[in-house]
């Protein structure tokens, strides 16, 4: 009798000291499980005279219910106890004011982006875009640059892997698309003329008041079978009056070297007075059409580069290229007034 006054004992003070659900069930085992101490107690009741067993019998059965209550009181407690800590952790102060909804705006270099787009798709120009990360082919070896030219230099641009890097110039996308072309058109005659520009990031090592890793350009390309240098001129003139909102714009072609085009020239516009270098230029390379599988004896074109963020600053009056990266909402907020 003395040793089941200790059982109940035992189990109250457990049962009062856990504080987890899980342990609390397992403390439950040592008592009630088949191999608990209560249950032990109650097999052994064969061995007592029958005088004895009645009450003893009943006695454990009483404890057996005192602590099957007390575990329940307890699982009770416990369930409450989590409940509470619940409700505490995801309280809500409904009462606080609400934090505003911002208006978003477009940054400048996606307004210049947009703007050239818009100006080069209203004379005939689709807008094609395609990978920031490109094979060693399509960056380079399409586009005529030898293996060992100085930009494919490691400290020139980023490489992902031996084969691949991040393009360098949007030309890739215009290889692409005169490659995906030649084949929608193959059953053709001939071919209808290309007349894309190709937009989106670039990346170069190189960093400092006047270069970002990440820089934008937009690629032109007009390919067909009497196109020339004539031609690029009228364009260039045409999207640089439209683009600046003026009749007062001369274009000047200064002469260069590309591995991409031949002739190439750089490509000047009037500025205050003065010339301002703007892009690169030139007829694409009859090497270029050969990598595409174009009959460069029967298709010729012209392809040029000019920098976003530069036409970007001259348009806005923005004097510092690092400002455009800064993301300061101060000077952001100024474009989406
Ligand atoms: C620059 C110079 C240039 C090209 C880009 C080009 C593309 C193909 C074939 C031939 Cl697919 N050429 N692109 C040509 C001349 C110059 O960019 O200073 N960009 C900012």
């Amino acid at each position: 009798m003395q040793e089941l006054e200790q059982i109940l004992d035992g189990a109250l003070k457990t049962f009062a000291a856990l504080e987890d659900a899980a342990a609390l069930e397992n403390a439950k085992a040592r008592y009630l499980g088949k191999e608990g101490s209560l249950t032990g107690l109650l097999k052994g009741l064969g061995k007592l005279s029958a005088e004895e067993r009645p009450a003893v019998g009943a006695r454990i059965n009483q404890v057996k219910q005192q602590i099957e209550a007390a575990l329940q009181a307890r699982r009770d407690t416990i369930q409450q106890q989590a409940l509470q800590q619940k409700l505490a952790a995801e309280a809500l102060d409904v009462t606080l004011p609400g934090r505003g909804v911002g208006v978003g705006g477009l940054h400048p270099v996606t307004r210049t982006l947009e703007r050239i787009e818009t100006l080069f798709h209203s004379i005939g120009y689709a807008v094609a875009e395609g990978p920031e990360i490109e094979s060693d082919f399509y960056n380079f070896t399409a586009l005529n640059i030898p293996e060992d030219h100085p930009a494919r230099a490691m400290h020139d641009t980023f490489y992902i892997d031996e084969q691949h890097v991040l393009r360098t110039h949007t030309s890739p996308i215009q290889i692409r698309y005169m490659q995906a072309h030649l084949e929608k058109y193959k059953h053709l005659e001939a071919m209808p003329d290309i007349r894309i520009i190709a937009p989106g990031r670039v990346y170069r090592v190189d960093s400092d008041a006047t270069h970002s890793p990440m820089f934008h350009q937009v690629e032109g390309l007009w390919i067909g079978e009497r196109v020339s240098f004539a031609d690029l001129k009228g364009v260039i003139a045409d999207f640089l009056k439209n683009y600046f909102e003026t009749e007062d714009m001369q274009v000047r072609f200064r002469p260069s070297f590309f591995p991409f085009t031949e002739p190439s020239a750089e490509m000047d516009m009037s500025w205050n007075g003065g010339w301002l270098e703007i892009g690169g230029c030139g007829m694409v390379h009859p090497n270029v059409l050969k990598h595409v599988g174009i009959d460069s004896e029967k298709y010729i074109g012209f392809a040029f580069g000019v920098g976003v963020e530069r036409l970007a600053m001259l348009r806005y009056g923005v004097n510092d290229l690092r400002l455009f990266f800064e993301n300061d909402l101060q000077f952001l907020k100024q474009f989406n007034s």
